[in-house]
């Protein structure tokens, strides 16, 4: 993209252009380098909106909170932006997830913007791509931002923790019991929203889920509340908006230097530090060959996969070879 052409294109983001707003995504999903230069200058406009990530087993009533909550922020009149985000399916392009989060009633509202990803770019990394997606939102002047991970595992786990707050949704009677939970995903929760509370077995695991929590606790010293929903009706959703109030303002109060804001600003750092080695590297004569050939080496246990990735190390940084994009 031509400098003025990606001016243009900030200045329309900044204007809550959806057109604009959808393109910038695109160009993130596609690792374009325009999406970079685009998105160092809207960072000055960035941080100030409220960014929620839910989490929770296939089914258990994500989207359908999503949009409970969505219709709730409208009342208040703010603007929210929504990111349904599909690490298990990086083939179909999101299509099917857009049929997943069934937001119809909201789609025609110019206040709420819509948006799945599923596309795994070259350089890898669907958090790191939400987390510039959450940006660009962030600067486009969304009051609030609702991300929905679909799919289950370490993936799902680091995009939820993309946002500032994070929801583990659990439902009752799916056996599931909270011992049983994927690891890792009972860590992330901010707050706890069981939903489907119109079901049976609602006190089962919300004892379960508090005795989890009475031996679990956080070094940031917050207690996880614990809410009961029934997303499909409406009911619990205030409770669980203001359970997010509570926790924003909680990390609103935490100092710049906090452990966790450190913590998350080098994964950050370092997220984009590979993609920019990775870049580099791909931009190296003959480096598209060298890959394919170490891979094949390694496929074929000829070559460690150690001295191999060295060995793209030097091409990437090695003197003279990098060919200036
Ligand atoms: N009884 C009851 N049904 C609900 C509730 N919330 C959602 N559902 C229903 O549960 C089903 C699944 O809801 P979704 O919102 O699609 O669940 P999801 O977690 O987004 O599902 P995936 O994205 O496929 O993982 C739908 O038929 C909803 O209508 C609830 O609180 N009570
Ligand atoms: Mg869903």
């Amino acid at each position: 993209l031509a400098a003025n052409v990606s001016d243009n294109l900030v200045e329309r983001v900044l204007a809550r252009d959806f057109r604009a707003v959808a393109r910038l995504i695109t160009l993130i999903e596609n690792d374009d380098p325009a999406a970079i230069s685009c998105l160092r200058r809207l960072y000055p406009h960035s941080g100030r909106c409220l960014s929620v990530g839910i989490t929770g087993a296939p089914g258990s009533g994500k989207s359908t909170l999503v949009e409970a909550l969505a219709g709730y922020y409208r009342l208040q009149e703010k603007t929210v932006g929504i990111i349904a985000v599909d690490p298990s399916s990086p083939f179909t392009g999101g299509a099917i997830l857009g049929d997943r989060i069934r937001m119809q009633a909201r789609s025609t509202d110019p206040g709420v913007f819509i948006r799945s990803m599923a596309n795994r770019g070259q350089l890898g990394g669907l958090a790191r791509a939400t987390n510039d997606v959450l940006l660009a939102l962030d600067a486009a002047g969304f009051d609030i931002v609702l991300i929905e991970t679909v799919g289950v595992g370490q993936d799902e786990v680091e995009i939820a923790r993309t946002a500032a707050v994070t929801l583990v949704l659990v439902v009752p009677g799916m056996g599931d019991d909270i011992q049983a939970m994927k690891a890792g995903v009972m860590e992330i929760g901010d707050i706890f929203v069981i939903n489907k509370a119109d079901r049976p077995g609602v006190d089962k695991v919300e004892s379960e889920l508090e005795a989890y929590l009475a031996l679990n606790h956080r070094p940031d010293r917050w207690r996880a509340p614990v809410v009961r929903t029934v997303a499909s009706s409406g009911e619990g959703v205030e409770e669980c908006a203001r359970a997010i109030a509570e926790y924003e303002a909680f990390l609103r109060q935490l100092p710049p230097h906090d452990d966790r804001k450190l913590q998350i600003a080098r994964d950050r750092l370092l997220e984009l530090t590979q993609m920019q080695l990775l870049r580099q590297l791909l931009a190296a004569s003959g480096a598209a060959g060298a890959i394919d050939e170490l891979a094949a080496k390694v496929a074929g246990r000829e070559l460690d996969p150690f001295s191999a990735a060295e060995q793209l190390v030097q091409l990437a940084c090695g003197s003279g070879k990098t060919v200036k994009e």
